[in-house]
């Protein structure tokens, strides 16, 4: 079995390729990233001298170079996690959104046609659904609710999922796609909530919290999505959707109020600053489809999993340091510079 994994320097895939690996030795692992700002080599440094796993530094838009990996590599299943991720920065520059999230999904898949695999996977968002009001705690995102977006990035990964839809309709690709609520766990890019407020109360900088910290997140450890990813490209249906996501709502003044705990910082760094604009009130993912059709489950407790981050977080320092002390500070400094 040989899969392409796009976007596999970043936080998600990265955990995504340390858990293929290990789990199925003998498949072929292909990492395919640019090596945005979010990208970061020195992730993948445990795996790269195995024989079954290879790194190509390529843009999923750059259809002749994705097209000769292909005819080179000739692999039964395509993972594409590559995407601009972050909806802050597609809130000030859009553009790049649209050409990597919506342009390179149906180049990656123009290459899928052309060669054929057995299998497609899209990794989307529960942020296509757009979000739920605080005071119906009621409700969920199931895999019928309307798409609804809400912000430059949650559009361009909109986009890219009809897309994927269709090409399973018109060419019959073979195609699934996951929408996972938010993600935590090691090597998360620091610009994100969890890892920005561990780093910043480390460095007993201001914790910036957008508006009034009421906004609920439904947050996953990044472990259990990638198993729930293993799942449906084994035993999903072809053409199906599958949200993912562990009823782990909390708001997020309470994540950044947990931190401080952990790390025994004064709660006084915390900082209220102006709300990102258009900013969703509440995510919150109904997975009863993966559990009824696939048998998957959260694994990992918040509790342990935010102590677990943490911890690795205190380990790593040198990862996140180095990001960000580079180029990362001249976005921080734009982003925040005024306010904290
Ligand atoms: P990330 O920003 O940490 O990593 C993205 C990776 O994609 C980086 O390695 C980057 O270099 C690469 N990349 C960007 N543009 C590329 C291009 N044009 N060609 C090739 N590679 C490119 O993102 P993440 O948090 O790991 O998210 C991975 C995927 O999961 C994304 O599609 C995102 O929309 C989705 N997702 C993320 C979360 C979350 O909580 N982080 C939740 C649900 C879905
Ligand atoms: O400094 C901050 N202060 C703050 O209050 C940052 C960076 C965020 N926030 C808030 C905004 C959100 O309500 O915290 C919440 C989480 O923010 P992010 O970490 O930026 O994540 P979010 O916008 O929810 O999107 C994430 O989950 C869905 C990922 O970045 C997306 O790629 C994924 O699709």
């Amino acid at each position: 079995m040989t899969i392409i994994v796009t976007g596999g320097a970043g936080f998600i895939g990265s955990n995504f390729i340390f858990h293929m690996q290990k789990k199925y030795p003998d498949y072929r692992i292909i990492c395919l990233d640019k090596l945005t700002y979010a990208g970061n080599l020195s992730t993948l440094k445990s795996v790269m001298d195995n024989t079954n796993f290879r790194f190509v530094k390529a843009d999923i838009c750059d259809i002749e170079t994705v097209c000769r990996l292909f005819e080179e590599e000739r692999p039964d299943i395509v993972v594409n996690f590559a995407a601009e991720s972050h909806v802050d920065r597609s809130i000030k520059d859009p553009d790049v959104f649209l050409k990597t999230n919506i342009m390179g999904t149906a180049s990656l898949m123009d290459a899928c046609r052309k060669y054929g695999i057995t299998r497609y996977h899209q990794v989307s968002t529960d942020e296509v659904y757009g979000d739920l009001p605080l005071d119906r705690p009621d409700l969920f995102f199931t895999e019928k609710t309307p798409i609804r977006t809400s912000s430059p990035y949650s559009a361009s990964k909109a986009s890219a999922d009809l897309l994927v839809i269709a090409y399973n309709r018109t060419y019959g690709l073979p195609v699934t796609i996951s929408r996972c609520s938010n993600n935590y766990g090691p090597y998360h890019f620091p610009e994100k909530l969890i890892p920005l407020m561990i780093a910043n109360a480390l460095n007993d900088k201001p914790l910036p919290v957008y508006g009034n910290g009421e906004n609920i997140r439904d947050w996953l450890y990044v472990d259990d999505h990638c198993k729930a990813i293993d799942l449906i490209i084994h035993n999903g249906k072809v053409g199906e959707v599958y949200n993912i996501g562990g009823h782990n709502e909390m708001k997020n003044i309470d994540i950044v109020k947990l931190i401080c705990k952990e790390l025994n910082k004064p709660e006084s760094l915390i900082t209220y600053v102006a709300d990102r604009k258009g900013h969703d009130m509440r995510y919150a993912i109904d997975p009863t489809k993966i559990h009824n059709e696939l048998g998957w489950l959260p694994e990992t407790k918040f509790s342990d999993g935010i102590k677990k981050t943490i911890k690795w977080y205190l380990e790593n320092r040198e990862w996140w340091e180095e990001i960000i002390s580079g180029e990362y500070r001249n976005y921080y400094e734009k982003m925040y510079g005024a306010k904290v």
